[in-house]
């Protein structure tokens, strides 16, 4: 085997991101080479061609001379560009159908839940309350989405069959069939107004942290049928100041607050946002990445950029995502 290795640094922590299971499936697509599960294996750093990571320590890359490219194992690539010390090669992201497609799944499932107002008649259904409310249409809901990428434009189209008015946000402009497309942030104001259900699909970068804020919500619609303005956010835990959500939920500047992400992870024992009757919380799984899909990216991609052809999802380390 003189095959350059593939040094794997994956720190989830979680279930889905354990270490082993990655280790197994790499060692079947990337047979041809040494697969270094770190820390742990004896390995000579100079040895290795290839990273694949998830959530790597800041520093633990540039310990490799001779690192040709750098696979993030997820579609978010925050983590990886707060390492000042990151080797300059190039950093591919993931963008697969199978990622993709889960976190249509959450989107759709939470925009429904909030549309079809789940919360009040779960309640009414542990008080044995026979009460239906008057149930709207689709049509009289606008799903704004921040982000109108790969995961947002997606969620979009599948949002709009289903008879939702969608609407998206991103940095350049866009043109999306039957998607109201805004841009930039001289066109954030015009896209706010409208939104009744806000999807958060944004990347976290300088210019997006914080993004999710009061004053953001103060300018959501609220003369919407679901009464008050509702989000949802699937893109990291950087994007949406904590304490505002909670205070704009207590006040009614929000109705209903779905949360996928946090600033910390795994979510505190003592936050709020665990009992809060507004909250619909779940632990950073609304696309999970899956590790037979993505070894064969990471394995078909390594196998092309050996062969002389082009990496595909390069990031583009200015923008930052
Ligand atoms: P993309 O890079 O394809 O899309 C990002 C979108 O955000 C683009 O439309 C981009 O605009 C827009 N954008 C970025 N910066 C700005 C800005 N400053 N102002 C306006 N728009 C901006 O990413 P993906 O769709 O693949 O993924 C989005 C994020 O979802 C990831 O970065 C990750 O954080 C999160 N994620 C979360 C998961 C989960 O399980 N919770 C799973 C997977 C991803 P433009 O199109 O003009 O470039
Ligand atoms: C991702 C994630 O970025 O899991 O893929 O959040």
């Amino acid at each position: 085997m003189n095959k350059g290795a593939l040094a794997l640094l994956i720190h989830g922590g979680t279930e889905n991101w354990s270490a082993d299971r990655w280790k197994v499936r790499f060692d079947v697509v990337c047979a041809d080479r040494r697969v270094l599960q770190l820390p742990g294996a004896k390995f000579d750093p100079a040895e290795v061609s290839y990273a694949a990571v998830w959530k790597p320590v800041p520093g633990e890359l540039a310990a490799f001379p001779n690192l040709k490219v750098i696979f993030n194992l997820g579609a978010g690539v925050d983590a990886l560009m707060a390492d000042r010390t990151l080797p300059d090669v190039p950093l591919v992201r993931v963008s697969v159908d199978d990622l993709t497609d889960r976190m249509a799944e959450y989107v759709v499932l939470h925009v429904l839940m909030h549309h079809r107002q789940e919360l009040y008649l779960r309640q009414s259904q542990r008080e044995k309350r026979w009460q239906p409310k008057y149930q709207w249409p689709a049509a009289a809901v606008t799903v704004g989405i921040l982000g109108l990428g790969v995961l947002g434009a997606n969620a979009a189209e599948v949002l709009r069959r289903i008879g939702f008015r969608v609407a998206g946000w991103s940095l350049s402009e866009k043109k999306v069939d039957g998607i109201d497309c805004f841009h930039g942030s001289a066109q954030l104001d015009a896209f706010l107004r409208q939104t009744d259900i806000l999807v958060s699909l944004l990347p976290l970068t300088p210019d997006t942290r914080g993004i999710l804020n009061r004053a953001l919500f103060a300018k959501l619609r609220r003369s919407g049928p679901l009464g008050a303005p509702v989000i949802i956010n699937a893109g990291r835990g950087g994007l949406q100041n904590e304490a505002d959500i909670l205070a704009c939920l207590d006040d009614g500047t929000l109705g209903a607050a779905s949360l996928d992400v946090f600033a910390q992870e795994p979510l505190p024992a003592d936050s709020a946002f665990w009992i809060h009757p507004k909250v619909v919380l779940t632990p950073h799984n609304a696309a999970d990445t899956d590790a037979d899909e993505i070894s064969k990216y990471v394995a078909q991609q390594i196998a092309r950029f050996e062969a002389g052809g082009a990496l595909d999802n390069v990031v583009d380390r200015k923008r930052g995502y």
